[in-house]
């Protein structure tokens, strides 16, 4: 049976920490989808299309990964595409708190479905997506921060 997990998020936009945690998944799993939701109590740089875009053109290369976006609840989501698996991110404690909230809740609507957690390489424990739109709107150097169509892409936007 072919293992489909899904990585949920925002991605707005993807960093080089969003791609750690979808490659180590693809190692793992048959099939990765990377899903876009749109965060109501986030204002997004980047519109669902661009997130998209920019998505597909950094996961490319990775055979098993699929690119979607997705409106409504998570855990119908992930039912409707035949996943048991979500892959979620971890960069340090203070990660922990919200993420064991949304686990439980979504837990509470499907108990079919885990979450799997997978910890980042070192390197990206202190990258956000909020962190990198910050040093970009002041024109930092990011490029080693995300993938070089999101370096153009930011830079296009400031
Ligand atoms: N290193 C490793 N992982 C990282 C890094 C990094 N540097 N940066 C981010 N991540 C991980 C995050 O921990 C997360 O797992 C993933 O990458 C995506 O991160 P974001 O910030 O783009 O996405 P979030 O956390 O805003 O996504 C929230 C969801 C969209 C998943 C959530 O709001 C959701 O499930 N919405 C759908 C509605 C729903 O079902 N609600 C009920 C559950 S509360």
């Amino acid at each position: 049976m072919t293992q489909v997990a899904i990585c949920p998020g925002s991605f707005d936009p993807i960093t080089y920490g969003h791609l750690d945690i979808i490659q180590r998944g693809a190692k793992v799993f048959d099939h990765v989808i990377v899903a876009v939701f749109n965060n109501q109590s986030k204002s997004p740089l980047f519109d669902v299309n661009e997130r998209l875009e920019l998505l597909r053109e950094v996961t490319k290369d990775l055979d098993n990964v699929s690119v979607d976006s997705c409106e409504g609840l998570l855990m119908d989501y992930a039912k409707e595409k035949g996943a048991k698996a979500i892959i979620r991110g971890l960069r340090a404690v203070s990660d922990f708190e919200y993420e064991m909230q949304i686990t439980s809740m979504n837990r509470k609507l499907n108990e079919e479905i885990e979450t799997f957690f997978m910890m980042t390489n070192n390197q990206y424990s202190f990258l956000s997506s909020s962190i990198v739109k910050e040093v970009a709107k002041y024109r930092a150097n990011i490029s080693d921060l995300v993938p070089p169509p999101v370096e153009k892409a930011l830079q296009e936007k400031f």
